[in-house]
């Protein structure tokens, strides 16, 4: 059974059980139970309306109105996964305090592919999870609560998430063995549970796979076998789930192999599974992080943030059209701040996926508070030429819109319980990109907490402004990498610096960062014009993107006056700080906040303070050891 209590397993569709039983009438289908279910435990305030549901041929698929007239509610849609979007968007409308007669919406998703990859493995753990176990493995197989399942699938849909991976894209020999005879029964019985919710599986796929699981000599592309291999073996995987949304492929990428290491291009990889896949409706989801891992950090020419360009762009036109090339939003990975990757919109003939992270690998792993959804809002404002953003991608170029899961099975399914605003904002701005961090984060916490100014105000003030917060204790000016090797919490300021992976700061004792211009790496020629010549200056370039663009002396004076020496250790401070009072403000609201709550987010806080000390100590120290120059306001720095 569905854990009821307030911050389990329902999250911002959670509900207090009531005895009102509403009358909802219209065609007979899996949302008008939903509908019953969702109303029936909202409260009794609307209890003498009737609502009523029907399908549209004038909407189009998945989208849906809302009509409210006195003692009536009129959901209508073009399908009946429209419906049930109809119904989760009613409901929440109701949560937030909307009187049914006032009801009026039209709503069309801009995307028509919203997924999730879950990086999860077939030993239970998740790759770069941070809130518990995973949710649909156990101990080596196929294992899951069916009920939690199902109220994840209902979390999932309720913000319009229509697709999900369920295995980590680093596939080993056991999961890349979930597209055989063997696992697919179990496979179609997760595919029937998330199927009433409108949500499709995905299934991540091995690169060798020919070779592993069918015993053939070669894994290459343009081998006969290999095509017959990934033909039968689509086959087959349609048979037991005919919805399949696709595979998802990590080739040529950290120590995996892929069709560069036998001397195919990536397109000729991607397209021998698309053309598999193609009879049955299916895509082939081929991610675009492809780089050199094996570097040598004296070799300052390779520079990684070239990568994905330098391997895809030539490429543009060669991919079938049930390709997905799925590009992280920026060119290094997913730290607290990047410019975005130069492929994106780059491509006119390939369709694309932006690829962002819900998971907080490089932002606090759900110990720090970080709302995700101000960062994704920058990279939708990231200009791709002087009159287009990525936003304007969006169902063009981008057809779908990916993210790293950041669940588990945690209680409150996220670890830190605000972090399960990051998995909402997810849902709503794939659906609705143009929505602000700001309205949807209102829209979680009215959702979760209730919209009580005193609770709303304080707690918005805080979740938006985290980001940068954390922006501000971590590496400075998007130089990035200053954190702990392989597990990426905590601060080492050369922990990348010598190593295979291409993440370097190069910071002497007069300079920090890498010139990527064009008299250094190159890197800003990757982009349009526009973008081009806004990087290539330090004076346009922005101030928080300086250092991963330009190598500048310790001195230099920032647009404040400040040198960026001083601006270093005056964000570190500040840091530290603004998660003081982030504490102060979360205490405020401890008489307003259910105890199991306040408890659980106070501990999260308090863990984050002494991790933002940490990270504040080690890299004052660092600059301080490196230029012997001390702090202007004359704080304490660790010698
Ligand atoms: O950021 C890196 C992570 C890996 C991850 C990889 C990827 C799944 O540290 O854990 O592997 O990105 O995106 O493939």
């Amino acid at each position: 059974m569905s854990k009821n209590c307030s911050f389990g397993y329902q999250a911002w569709i959670k509900s207090q059980p009531s005895k009102f039983l509403p009358k909802v009438t219209g065609i007979d289908c899996f949302a008008l139970e939903e509908c019953k279910r969702g109303l029936s435990q909202l409260g009794d305030k609307e209890n003498d309306t009737t609502v009523t549901l029907a399908l549209s041929q004038e909407l189009s698929s998945e989208s849906y109105t809302l009509e409210g007239s006195p003692g009536n509610l009129r959901i209508e849609a073009g399908c009946e996964t429209g419906l049930l979007y109809g119904v989760y968007g009613f409901l929440f409308r109701l949560r937030i305090g909307e009187s049914i007669e006032s009801i009026s919406a039209s709503e069309k998703p801009a995307v028509s592919m919203r997924i999730l990859n879950h990086w999860d493995n077939i030993d239970g753990s998740v790759e770069r999870g941070y809130s518990g176990r995973s949710l649909f493995f156990d101990n080596g197989q196929i294992g899951y609560d069916p009920d939690r399942l199902r109220d994840y699938a209902r979390l999932l849909s309720s913000v319009g998430i229509n697709q999900i991976s369920i295995n980590n894209v680093n596939v080993t020999l056991e999961s890349a063995k979930l597209v055989t005879e063997e696992k697919l029964p179990d496979v179609a019985k997760i595919a029937d549970i998330f199927r009433p919710f409108g949500i499709k599986l995905i299934i991540a796929v091995h690169f060798e796979s020919p070779i592993l699981l069918g015993g053939i000599k070669t894994a290459d592309p343009l081998d006969d076998k290999v095509a017959k291999w990934w033909q039968e073996t689509a086959a087959t995987v349609y048979r037991y789930i005919p919805d399949l949304a696709g595979f998802l492929m990590k080739a040529d990428s950290e120590f995996r192999s892929g069709p560069a290491s036998i001397g195919r291009t990536q397109a000729e990889g991607a397209n021998v599974i698309a053309k598999a896949l193609k009879p049955f409706g299916g895509t082939i989801y081929w991610r675009c992080f492809v780089y050199n891992c094996m570097q040598d950090w004296r070799d300052t020419k390779t520079d990684r943030p070239k990568a994905a360009y330098d391997y895809f762009y030539p490429l543009d036109g060669q991919f079938d059209d049930n390709v997905i090339v799925q590009i992280k939003h920026g060119p290094m990975d997913f730290q607290v701040r990047e410019p975005n990757s130069p492929l994106l919109g780059a491509m006119s003939k390939t369709k694309q996926g932006l690829e962002l992270q819900i998971a907080q690998e490089y932002t606090g792993q759900q110990i720090d508070l970080y709302a995700t959804s101000t960062q994704w809002e920058e990279i939708l404002n990231h200009p791709v030429t002087d009159n287009r953003n990525t936003r304007d991608l969006i169902n063009q170029e981008v057809k779908a819109i990916v993210a790293v899961s950041n669940t588990g099975n945690d209680d409150n399914w996220t670890g830190h319980l605000l972090a399960q605003a990051n998995l909402y904002a997810f849902g709503r701005l794939a659906w609705n990109p143009s929505l602000t961090a700001d309205q949807v984060t209102k829209e979680w916490i009215a959702l979760t907490f209730g919209n009580e100014p005193n609770i709303l105000n304080p707690l918005l003030d805080m979740m938006l402004k985290s980001r940068l917060v954390y922006e501000k204790y971590n590496a400075p000016l998007g130089i990035g990498w200053m954190v702990n090797i392989n597990h990426h919490y905590g601060p080492s300021v050369d922990g990348y610096e010598y190593m295979k992976w291409g993440t370097y700061h190069r910071a002497n004792n007069t300079a920090i960062g890498v010139d990527r211009t064009q008299k250094g790496t190159g890197y800003t020629m990757q982009y349009q014009p526009y973008v081009q010549n806004l990087y290539e200056n330090k004076d346009t370039c922005p101030e928080n993107l300086l250092l991963f663009f330009h190598r500048l002396p310790y001195d230099y004076k920032l647009r404040s006056g400040r040198t960026l020496l001083q601006y270093i250790y005056d964000t570190h401070f500040e840091g530290v700080e603004d998660v003081e009072s982030f504490i102060k403000t979360w205490n405020s609201l401890k008489e307003y906040m259910p105890e199991e709550a306040y408890v659980q987010v106070k501990k999260r806080l308090d863990a984050q303070l002494e991790n933002a000390k940490e990270w504040r100590d080690v890299v004052n120290s660092y600059f301080f050891r490196k230029t012997g120059i001390s702090d202007e306001k004359g704080r304490k720095i660790y010698e």
